[in-house]
């Protein structure tokens, strides 16, 4: 496949080490990620880094409702919310990004989840499509049309990039060996896959754009 990419941005989506194994919402392999991902920067003139940024008393962790536990489901705002473990709390280690991602200077850093009230899944907007990283400005001033996701997690931040991508027209690509998923159930990785593919986002290899 012949795939340009002057028009295109590569979006890493939340290489952080609360995602990696050892961290408080680890991804399985989630550290295999990283060397795929630099071995694709140089490929881009566009590469942004979206950082899950939360205050403590974020409404998604688990710990700020008493009795709950990660896993359980609560209402929170009226919106369906998935509790998780405290994870990517500003100024703590496992907020930072893993010490082998490349994060060169020309990288523009897009944080989520710093409102307490609502989840921030994907690097565009808030869960409740209220609170706007500025990215979708950001790469249209650019030129972008084309974007390359990547990152942490297939099943969550990846997953709503993607599709927040799709519905600002962006034809948007999964780089689908430089991601991994929770997997809360075992099929949850794939369910994002075609989901994400349903709507036309397009799924390719790493090795395809080198
Ligand atoms: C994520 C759950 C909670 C992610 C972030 O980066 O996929 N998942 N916060
Ligand atoms: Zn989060």
């Amino acid at each position: 496949m012949e795939l340009n990419l002057k028009n295109g941005a590569l979006i890493i989506v939340d290489v952080q080490n609360d995602f990696i194994p050892g961290g408080s919402l680890a991804v399985k392999e989630g550290d295999q990620v990283v060397p795929v991902i630099n071995s694709l920067q140089h490929k881009f003139e566009t590469v942004v880094a979206t950082q899950d940024f939360h205050p403590a008393n974020h409404g998604s962790f688990a710990a700020n409702h008493p009795g709950k536990t990660p896993g359980e489901f609560i209402d929170l705002n009226g919106l369906t919310q998935i509790l998780w473990p405290v994870h990517c709390v500003q100024g703590s280690r496992g907020a930072e990004f893993h010490k082998d991602l490349e994060i060169k200077n020309q990288i523009t850093i897009f944080q989520k989840g710093m409102n307490p009230e609502v989840d921030s899944y994907s690097g565009f907007y808030d869960n409740a499509r209220r609170g706007d990283t500025g990215l979708g400005d950001f790469l249209k001033e650019k030129g972008i049309r084309t974007v390359f996701v990547a990152g942490l997690a297939l099943d969550y931040c990846v997953k709503f990039t993607a599709l927040d991508a799709i519905s600002l027209g962006f034809e948007t690509y999964l780089i689908v060996d430089s991601t991994r998923a929770v997997n809360l159930q075992p099929i949850d990785g794939d369910l994002a896959i075609q989901q994400m593919e349903s709507v036309g986002v397009k799924i390719i290899y790493s090795n395809e754009l080198i």
